[in-house]
């Protein structure tokens, strides 16, 4: 395998162009999407995220390395994507209102796409009443939330009691993730399945459609 750590310091500087070349040549010489994803861009970005808590990287430095890594994630999706599997399950996904971190959530969407899934990425700030409303129009088998806000966290608690008033909890599994959220969460919020990662959200998920 390619050494992605060069790759990792890109994203850890916030440099686009050189995360762009990196994930470029990476893919070329064979490494697979996940692994670029995991082990280059995302260590990149705990590491901004340890800078930011210590007080040494401000809100610019994390604009600048979730911009690199945004680039970086389109040069890697189309490999992701182009699977030609017949669908397996409609999910429909988003990051709860109030949250604007949608970096890890456009990794579990890329994942569950190349993975068969027909996936309605709704974005990020989504407001509950329209994750309802999509559930129901699309007849979703899954509905995904990510939060990464210990503040915006009980959103998720706040949609599934909607799904319920609606009347659509039975029809639907949801699944929650995003770096604050646990296992112990998920259950007491009530929600079907939780997954720490994109890869487990792909192993979780065809478990929750029965594949
Ligand atoms: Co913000 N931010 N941020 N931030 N940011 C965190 C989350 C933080 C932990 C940084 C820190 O203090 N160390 C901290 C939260 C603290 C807390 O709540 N306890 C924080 C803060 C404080 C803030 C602001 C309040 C800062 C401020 O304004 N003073 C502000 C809030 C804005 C808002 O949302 N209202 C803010 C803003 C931002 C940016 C906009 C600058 C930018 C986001 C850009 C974007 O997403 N488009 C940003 C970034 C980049 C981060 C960090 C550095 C990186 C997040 C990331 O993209 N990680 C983050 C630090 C960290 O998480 N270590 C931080 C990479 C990504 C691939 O991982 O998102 O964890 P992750 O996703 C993983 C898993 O969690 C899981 O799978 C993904 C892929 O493997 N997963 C799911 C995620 N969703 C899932 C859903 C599933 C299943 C699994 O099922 C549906």
């Amino acid at each position: 395998m390619v050494d992605l750590s060069p790759l990792s310091k890109a994203i850890e500087k916030g440099d686009r162009d050189k995360s762009v070349q990196l994930t470029t040549e990476a893919l070329s010489a064979g490494t697979s999407p996940q692994d670029i994803i995991t082990h280059g861009l995302q260590s990149g970005m705990g590491v901004v995220g340890g800078k930011f808590s210590s007080g040494e990287y401000f809100l610019p430095d994390m604009l600048m390395a979730a911009r690199a890594m945004n680039a970086a994630l389109e040069i890697v999706k189309p490999s992701l994507e182009k699977t030609g599997m017949p669908t397996i399950g409609k999910v429909v996904i988003g990051t709860v209102e109030g949250d604007m971190h949608d970096i890890g959530k456009n990794v579990v969407a890329t994942f569950l796409k190349g993975s068969g899934f027909e996936v309605f990425d709704l974005g990020l700030n989504v407001p509950d009443n329209k994750f309802i409303d999509e559930v129901r129009e699309k007849k979703a088998d899954i509905l995904g939330l990510s939060a990464l806000l210990t503040t915006t966290m009980p959103f998720m608690g706040r949609i599934i009691k909607a799904l319920e008033a609606a009347g659509l909890r039975s029809s639907v599994k949801v699944i929650v993730g995003g770096a604050p959220v646990t296992q112990d969460y998920a259950n007491y919020i009530g929600s079907d399945a939780y997954a720490h990662d994109g890869g487990k959200a792909i192993t979780v998920c065809k478990q929750l459609v029965g594949k």
